[in-house]
């Protein structure tokens, strides 16, 4: 049986997601987009030669009797209304990051979840699907290097659009490190300090840039995650483990090895859609087959709702300049 998907927001990552669904991956296609802005959908369906309907309104295209699936793709503060309204409609919905821009909108998406009585939601967090990052942790969890103790982590982008603003350091850029760690060290987040080293003449006068994040967790591990979105030389992702007994390190992205005019170099990404291309894959593959086996698996609202709270905190932490605790709820039974 083919999903039959619906995509609201038809930007940057929803082009890529159509594309993806609709000719990458199986078991799915596109029979509907919506945007804010109609003639941007209407160019990106006539441009990718499918047949699908442009609703002029998100909601409608949610309740559209052919609609099994909901892709939310649109700008971060108009994900929590689609997602509420998927789980009204009683439709499963892959929600982009942020599943809501307050850690309130998070909690009031699982509590309709809850309500439902069924999963019906996974957050666009890409990186547990990314073949580095499960490398990595299978290190981890077969004990290859003891316990972790530390981790240096970066996340670099080469330049940031001018809207780009100090607090988006957190919830756009550092939000996929505070789900992904998480998630590598089977552990929560206890505190977070945000420390400003000398400001990149390149960043613009609005922006902090660099920035340091520590956090702690309940375990007592220390994490250091520079974000720096103005490093020029590339989209890079580095993620060090120090453990008791040894260090694991994230792979780099495979790229071809030159040797010429007296150099060794290899290439380095500039794009984040190139880096993390393979788990968009595996990711909305994941999305398709569970909504056809009936339970949506995944990311879900929960862990969206703790990184939206972590997200809070690290926000709270830039601002004051001090240790922020982080206290994070009970997981429900709910939510595995
Ligand atoms: P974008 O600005 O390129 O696209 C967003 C689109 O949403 C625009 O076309 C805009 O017109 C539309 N839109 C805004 N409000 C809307 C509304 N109320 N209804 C319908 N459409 C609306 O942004 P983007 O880079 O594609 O990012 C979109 C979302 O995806 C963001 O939440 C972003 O954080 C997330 N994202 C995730 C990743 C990832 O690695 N997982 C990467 C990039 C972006
Ligand atoms: C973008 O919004 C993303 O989510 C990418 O994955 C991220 O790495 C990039 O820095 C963000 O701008």
């Amino acid at each position: 049986m083919t999903l039959n998907i619906g995509v609201i927001g038809t930007g940057m990552i929803g082009q890529d997601h159509i594309r993806r669904c609709h000719f990458a991956l199986s078991g799915a296609q596109i029979v509907a987009v919506n945007d804010i802005n109609p003639e941007q959908a209407r160019k990106v369906v006539q441009d990718l030669g499918i047949e699908a309907e442009v609703y002029v309104s998100g909601h409608e295209l949610i309740d559209a009797a052919n609609v099994d699936a909901i892709l939310v793709t649109s700008w971060g503060p108009s994900h929590e209304e689609f997602v509420l309204s998927a789980i009204r409609a009683g439709k499963p919905v892959f929600c982009e990051k942020p599943l809501a821009v307050t850690a309130q909108g998070c909690k009031n998406i699982v509590e309709a979840e809850m309500n439902h009585g069924k999963r019906l939601v996974q957050v666009g967090f890409m990186r547990p699907y990314d073949q580095g990052y499960r490398a990595l942790k299978a290190v981890i969890d077969q004990g290859r290097i003891g316990e972790p103790l530390m981790l240096h982590c970066a996340h670099r982008n080469p330049t940031v659009a001018d809207t780009y603003t100090t607090e988006m350091a957190i919830v756009d850029t550092l939000i996929h490190e505070i789900n992904a760690l998480a998630w590598l060290l089977d552990d929560q987040y206890v505190s977070a300090q945000v420390i400003y080293p000398r400001k990149s003449s390149q960043a613009l006068a609005h922006l902090k840039d660099p920035q340091i994040v520590l956090l702690e967790t309940a375990k007592g591990v220390r994490i250091d995650v520079e974000v720096f979105v103005n490093c020029q030389y590339g989209y890079d992702i580095q993620c060090e483990v120090v453990g008791e007994k040894g260090i694991a390190r994230l792979p780099e992205p495979s790229s071809v090895q030159t040797r010429s005019g007296a150099r060794l170099s290899t290439d380095i990404l500039m794009d984040w859609k190139e880096r993390f291309i393979e788990a968009y894959d595996v990711e909305l593959q994941a999305f398709i087959n569970s909504v056809a086996g009936g339970s949506v698996q995944g990311p879900s609202a929960w862990d969206g709702y703790t990184a939206a709270v972590t997200a809070d905190a690290c926000i709270a932490a830039q601002r004051s300049g001090l240790i922020e605790p982080i206290k994070l709820p009970q997981r429900p039974a709910f939510y595995g």
